[in-house]
């Protein structure tokens, strides 16, 4: 039947998304929603807040060791920003698809990235997005608890 039909194939997804501080400090957090809006992802939690260290360094552990970790955690402590959570059909890749490239430099145009990221500092990509549904679970829950998520 048909709500058989739309729970099997319509993907209902719920992403992690950070608008980061170089996008808070350049005033465009409102054109950034807007775009998510329009592409049909709804934003059902969201607060402003500033990182320390130490939860900076817990929420992007994979990437320890790796030559860009202590600038990614210097930038991402520098300034306020959002998380929230974005909910669609298949919320994680088309989040994806609307971030671009992590490289804004290589981000395709019209892109988040290409457009609000710096082409200086790869690490000041103007917005994150979980890239499974791992990891987004995990980046959920390391910002809200249940009782912050407001599904439509
Ligand atoms: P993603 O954010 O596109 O998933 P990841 O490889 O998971 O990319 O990297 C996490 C974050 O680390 C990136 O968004 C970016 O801010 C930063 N980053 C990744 N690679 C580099 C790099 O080569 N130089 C500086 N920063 C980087």
């Amino acid at each position: 039947n048909r709500i058989h039909y739309k729970e099997q194939f319509m993907a209902i997804e719920r992403t992690f998304s950070i608008i980061k501080p170089n996008a808070v400090a350049q005033n465009v957090i409102g054109e950034i929603e807007r775009r998510f809006e329009q592409a049909g992802l709804t934003i059902i939690a969201m607060k402003m807040l500033k990182l320390t260290r130490e939860e900076a360094e817990g929420f992007y552990a994979e990437h320890k060791g790796k030559p860009f970790f202590a600038g990614l955690i210097d930038f991402m402590t520098s300034g306020p920003m959002i998380v929230q959570v974005l909910e669609g059909e298949n919320a994680i890749h088309h989040n994806r698809e609307l971030m671009g490239a992590t490289d804004p430099a290589k981000a395709a145009p019209g892109t988040i990235r290409a457009d609000f990221g710096s082409h200086e500092q790869v690490s000041a990509n103007a917005v994150h997005g979980s890239d499974s549904p791992i990891s987004a679970a995990r980046e959920i829950r390391y910002f809200f608890t249940e009782d912050e998520l407001f599904p439509h």
